[in-house]
Parts: C-alpha cells; structure tokens; sequence
C-alpha cells in the first residue's frame, strides 16, 4: 500500500530516523553530566588479608596497597582471611603499638565513620571468622569517609610494619588514576603471587621436617604465614619426645600445642607438665618467638593436638606413641 505512495513512505522514514537521533541525543550523555558526576563521591574497594582455599597460607597485604581517591569518597575495607587484621590510622606523632590481644583500644572499633588524617581510627578485629577467640566481635567490613586531602598510611595492629597501606585523598573532581577494576586486578595478581610465596615457604619448610622428633610450629616470614604444624603426623615411641619448634617464624606468629580438652580462653597459660605427658589436657600457652616446646609421651597411643589461635584454619596435628 505504502509503495504506491513514494513521498508519503520517504515522509514516514524520515520521521523514524529523526525520532532515534533524537533519542540517542537524549540517551547520549553531555560533557557536563560526566563532570558533574565526578564530583559525586565515590565508594572505593580494598581487601584485608588474602588466604589460600584451604587456609593454609594466609597473607599479610591491603590490596591494592595504595588507592588513588578524592574528598569526599569513602574507602570500604573487607576481610578476606580468617587471619585476624586491622584497619589503623593513628594520629600524627603516634608511634605504632605492639599488639595487645586484650587492649579494647586495638580489637575494638574505636572513632567515627570519618576520617580527618587527626584521631586514632580503628576498624577493630576484622575476619571473615565471626568468632576468633578474642574478648571482640569480628566485623567483617569497615568504612571511613574521608575528608581531608593527603598521604595517610594505616596499618594492621596485629601485623605491624609488615602490613601498611596508604590512601592518597584529593581534592573533589581531581580525576581518578585508576578505576576499581584496575584495583581489583591488581590486587588478584598481586594475592596470588603472596599465596604463591606462601605455598613455596611450606614446601621448603616440609623438606627441612625430616625427623619425626621435630615438629615446625608454623613457618612465616613477612609475607605470608603458613598455619600448619610441619609434619602434621608424626610417631614415636613410648618414653621419646618431640619439639615443637617456632624456629620457622621469621616473622612471629603465635601458636601453641594443645592435647585434649581446649582450655577457656585462647590467652590462656601453659596446663599439665610436659616432661610427662601420658594423655589429657596439655597446653603451652602462646610459644615465644624462636622458642621451642617439647614433649615426652609416656604412654602408647595416638594424641591428637591443635593450635587453639590457627585451627579453624586447620592448624591441627596427631603424635602417634608406640611401644
Ligand atoms: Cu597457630
């Protein structure tokens, strides 16, 4: 029908064609709507911890380690180990404290939702472990607005110097260097290269375990940490002893060994004697750094032991005594 009316059929086309430019120039989005929405602020995404599938490795990182952001943007931390970490700015001039696991002031949220580069904040005990055996719920997110421009490093009170990260704040509208998926690429290269140290950390410290005598109590250096007894599974023979040994910690992780009922807190100090050991409760309390811990069996059996800071990470081991 249209074809025996040439005009009106090229009247129709056109009107079509000028209804979609008209909506891609309504669709299309001016020069002054992308700077304005520069100006909104903007929710920036940095991982706490990184850790192996099985737990085994855990990592010392934020990442990305730096970010790029304007006033007026907010960071959101998120826990990604079980490892227990901090988010901690301190105040200028503040030096940065030795962890204290029963100081309030280290495991507890402390300051606003706002960050002014002048007050300790501090995100409080964060693992993606609702219950980590500290006298503080973990949290599992932690979010600071910040307002100020500057360099600010914050640390993690647990790990100290090992595990710092640093917000550069802007000024509103400065443009971005980097976007979040440049971010979350970096930090997905950069977790699986610390997993990958931690891995081969594990493996050399598994070569050196050759006698059954001789356990390794985890193994870590100032990237990751391994939260494995090494070997796992050991026998011996009734009256013989086995150590266990920090000597592996080249950055120091506490652990302990622990045979039967767990005691009631993980700060817990040393229960039962060591020098004779024929089953039940034993407990070292936290192994010092460099420090050894050693047992003798006095009784024919298998005995099963745990770390009780590391195994919900399957830091757990058996000594099997024979005759
Ligand atoms: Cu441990």
């Amino acid at each position: 029908m249209l074809s025996r009316h040439p005009d009106r059929r090229r009247r129709a086309v056109l009107a079509v064609l000028a209804s979609l430019v008209l909506a891609l120039i309504v669709a299309a989005p001016s020069r002054a709507d992308v700077a304005a929405a520069e100006h909104h602020a903007r929710t920036w995404h940095v991982a706490v911890g990184q850790e192996s599938r099985d737990k085994a490795v855990q990592g010392m990182a934020f990442l990305p380690g730096e970010v790029w952001i304007n006033v007026g943007d907010t960071v959101s931390w998120r826990a990604r180990s079980a490892e227990i970490h901090t988010v901690t700015f301190l105040p200028p001039g503040q030096r940065l404290p030795e962890f204290n696991p029963v100081d309030h002031r280290q495991i507890r949220r402390q300051g606003g939702q706002t960050h002014d580069g002048r007050t300790y904040l501090n995100s409080g005990i964060m693992s993606t472990m609702p219950k980590t055996g500290l006298d503080a719920p973990s949290v599992g997110t932690y979010q600071l607005r910040f307002t100020r421009t500057g360099d600010f490093v914050y640390y993690c009170l647990v790990h100290g110097r090992a595990m710092k990260g640093t917000v550069h704040v802007r000024p509103a509208g400065t443009a971005y260097p980097h976007s979040q998926a440049y971010y979350d690429a970096q930090a997905r290269h950069e977790a699986a290269r610390i997993i990958g140290h931690g891995e081969a950390l594990w493996q050399r410290t598994r070569h050196a375990a050759t006698d059954d005598h001789h356990v390794f109590a985890g193994a870590a250096d100032d990237t990751a940490m391994v939260m494995r007894f090494i070997r796992q599974e050991v026998t011996v023979r009734v009256g013989e002893k086995v150590t266990f040994d920090m000597a592996r910690n080249a950055f120091y992780v506490p652990h302990t060994v622990t045979f039967g009922p767990e005691p009631s807190s993980i700060l817990a100090p040393p229960i039962g004697n060591p020098a004779h050991f024929r089953g039940g409760q034993l407990h070292s309390g936290i192994i010092p750094p460099g420090k050894t811990f050693t047992v003798t069996f006095e009784k024919a059996g298998t005995f099963h032991y745990i770390c009780v800071l590391h195994d919900g990470m399957g830091m757990v081991g058996t000594v099997t005594v024979r005759r």
